[in-house]
């Protein structure tokens, strides 16, 4: 082996130079996309965390690293990676290369720090515990770019294809109808039938949904979401507890929680909620026995829910102004357009109103 003159193992200690600079370089692009591209302050901190962190575990070995650097001469700078020849399509997938790149540079050094002559200087322990922490960030962050995704198409109107308003016309062909007016959003909400009558019309919103990019989101039901790979689930007050619903369904979905209290919204904020949807705003023959909480509780909830709100109950052509004004990011609409002779008229007349708005 060749030893430097103060008996630092120089070609170990090369290896730990460069894995050290691709762990740090990894962690600060994923730090960068956590503050930039979501803003979310806590993982951007735990990021910067690690990457302090890294630099306190090898403070001690500062300038023997330098000194053996020899990047001119290094032969694996002009291989070009796989990854590197079909470049990546979008955030995602950068997130998971320089993730993986990390966690690969991580294991690197802790299995050098395993050896008997690098030991005394790097504690391999710590750069297993560096790894392990970031296999969780890896799936938050993932997962948090994953949703905002999704919440992109939660901008404009929502409509709920309420089959029981519906009444026995064709799910698929209403749904046809409201994508194609430009509606971003379906969610498929059945409190009658049973999940087996439901399943079927499910998958066949879902695949129209598919093709024309827009979100399909189940009402309620957290198998029928899952079975039929919706974008999200919506859950109500009685539904389980968010968290668990979080836990059973994959990282990318979203979930949507009904509120009408301030307090229901702080909470589902809290809880994680990618929107909240608050009402019922103004009076509905739609949903029976709908607690009316009026625009003022919608405005109260906007001023400490940072969150997307999706605002709903009786909004037609004549009061969604009120409700956008209020600050819902989204309206939910059931009878406004299902109950309309004309589907798309409908649907582009309040498109139109919250543009206009
Ligand atoms: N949740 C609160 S009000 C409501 C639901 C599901 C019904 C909304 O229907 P409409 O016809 O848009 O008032």
């Amino acid at each position: 082996m060749l030893l430097f003159s103060m008996e630092m193992p120089v070609q170990e200690l090369r290896i730990v130079d460069a894995n050290l600079n691709r762990a740090s370089e990894g962690l600060r692009f994923l730090e960068n996309v956590a503050r930039f591209a979501i803003g979310d302050s806590l993982l951007c901190q735990q990021f910067k965390n690690m990457r302090h962190g890294l630099a306190e575990e090898t403070k001690s070995l500062g300038i023997n690293l330098l000194s053996h650097r020899d990047a001119g001469r290094d032969v694996g700078a002009r291989i070009k990676s796989t990854c590197q020849q079909q470049g990546h399509r979008d955030l995602s997938s950068l997130i998971t290369a320089n993730a993986k790149r990390t966690e690969e540079s991580l294991r690197t050094i802790e299995e050098l720090a395993k050896l008997p002559h690098i030991s005394p200087m790097l504690n391999s322990t710590k750069f297993e515990q560096l790894r392990f922490t970031l296999y969780t960030l890896e799936q938050q962050l993932t997962s948090r770019i994953l949703r905002q995704d999704k919440m992109g198409h939660l901008s404009g109107l929502y409509v709920i294809l309420d089959r029981q308003i519906l009444a026995g016309r064709n799910e698929l062909e209403i749904a046809r109808q409201v994508i194609q007016s430009g509606v971003k959003v379906i969610q498929l909400r059945d409190k009658q039938n049973s999940k087996a009558e439901l399943l079927p019309i499910a998958q066949k919103v879902k695949d129209l949904c598919v093709k024309f990019n827009a979100l399909l989101i189940i009402n309620d039901y957290l198998d029928l979401a899952l079975a039929i790979d919706a974008d999200g689930l919506h859950i109500g007050q009685r539904e389980l507890p968010l968290p668990i619903m979080r836990r059973e369904l994959p990282i990318d979905k979203i979930i949507g929680c009904s509120v009408n209290t301030i307090s229901q919204a702080t909470k589902a904020q809290e809880e994680g909620a990618d929107y909240i949807s608050v009402g019922s705003i103004f009076p509905t023959g739609t949903k029976e026995n709908a607690i009316v909480v009026g625009i003022d509780r919608l405005k109260q909830i906007r001023q400490v829910v940072p969150s997307p709100l999706v605002a709903i109950g009786g909004i037609n052509e004549n009061n969604i102004n009120q409700v956008t004004d209020a600050g819902a990011n989204s309206v939910a609409v059931i009878s406004a357009i299902l109950a309309k002779e004309d589907i798309k008229g409908a649907a582009k007349k309040l498109m139109a109103k919250m543009e206009m708005g």
